[in-house]
């Protein structure tokens, strides 16, 4: 007799239940970190690992695996073909090139779009109604690279931005006024890089706007003062990577919260790398820069209009021009 004996008068499962579905391109440290978040959270019914080296893969698929008696249960597979990830919901992008000492940025740009060319179209291919996140970086021209590729609507493409360089900024803010991170509002848009901006004129803590805060309180705070904050969140990437090699936790937490919002419909506002044609005067051109997006079930359903000061909307332009020149160098 079987182990296992079911009840009487039984029907078969409901075909019309979702299987959630989440790949992971790139199981180097920030597609582990992602994939390890993704399953403590119980945020898909199946996760997929795709990467170019198959025995790294087999590796961190077993691994991940063997914890299954300590984790909600997830489906885990992995391979290098892409077949494995069909009808993903959301394929997360971490795939990417490392910088070879003395290599220009420009020439490590051309080799990660050698890259998606070999990842997007397949990925396309199989999951034709996913959403794409990319994390791979620079990841404001690999978002507009990936759109390009996938042939996806723009809604269907979203980079994960500086919705971490927000989170850092939180925290930074959080921690000097002794509140809770999550207490602080607050943006960081742009460019996923150095030339990304602090809109300070909308950062509330509890519902208070910071600046009238910092009024009342008599705290004098001078441009400088804010840009020099600023600076600290864009340093933080390098001296994490300075410290030990590489950053993973917080881009882990990052995109598994990008994915719940956009699996589970959260129509939460996430700072993250969208098509910004039409925003903010940025006009008549195809560029991909972080502005305070509402994620949902359909990927990007909008873009808040925030009022920026004369000189964050001049800021957020020239963050615009700094992408637009590297997407201008590359050769499809
Ligand atoms: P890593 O540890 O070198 O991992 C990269 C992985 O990609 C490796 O396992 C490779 O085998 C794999 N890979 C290479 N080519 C292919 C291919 N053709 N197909 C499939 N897999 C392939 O790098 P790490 O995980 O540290 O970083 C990954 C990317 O994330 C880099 O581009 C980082 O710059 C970027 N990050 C982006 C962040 C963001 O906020 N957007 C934050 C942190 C890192």
């Amino acid at each position: 007799e079987s182990f296992f004996k079911p009840i009487s008068h039984t029907a078969p499962p409901s075909t019309t239940k979702r299987h959630t579905k989440i790949s992971v391109i790139g199981v180097g440290n920030v597609g582990m970190a992602i994939a390890q978040t993704i399953l403590t959270q119980d945020l898909a019914d199946e996760l997929t690992l795709v990467d170019a080296i198959a025995h790294k893969l087999r590796g961190e698929m077993l691994d991940l695996q063997h914890a299954a008696a300590f984790l909600p249960r997830t489906k885990i597979t992995a391979d290098v073909d892409y077949a494995v990830t069909a009808g993903s919901d959301i394929c997360i992008v971490t795939a990417g090139a490392r910088q070879i000492p003395g290599e220009s940025r420009l020439n490590l740009m051309q080799r990660n779009l050698a890259l998606f060319k070999m990842i997007i179209p397949p990925l396309a291919k199989y999951s034709p109604d996913s959403i794409l996140l990319i994390v791979s970086n620079p990841v404001d021209v690999l978002s507009y690279v990936a759109w390009k590729l996938s042939g996806f609507p723009a809604n269907r493409v979203i980079g994960s931005g500086t919705n971490l360089d927000s989170s850092r900024f939180r925290f930074l803010i959080a921690d000097h006024l002794d509140v809770n991170a999550q207490d602080v509002q607050a943006f960081i848009v742009g460019e996923h890089g150095d030339s990304s901006v602090a809109l300070w004129s909308s950062i509330s803590v509890g519902g208070v706007p910071l600046l009238s805060l910092l009024e009342r309180e008599q705290i004098a705070y001078e441009k400088e003062t804010l840009e020099k904050i600023r600076k600290e969140v864009v340093q933080g990437a390098y001296e994490v990577i300075n410290l030990k090699g590489y950053t993973s936790w917080a881009i882990g937490y990052s995109a598994a919260n990008l994915a719940r919002s956009l699996l589970r419909d959260q129509r939460k506002i996430h700072p993250v790398s969208v098509l910004a044609k039409g925003f903010y005067g940025i006009e008549g051109v195809e560029v991909f820069l972080s502005l305070p997006a509402q994620l949902g079930r359909g990927g990007v359903l909008g873009v808040i209009n925030t009022d920026l000061t004369e000189y964050e909307a001049q800021q957020l332009q020239n963050s615009a021009k700094t992408i637009l020149e590297v997407q201008s160098h590359l050769e499809f």
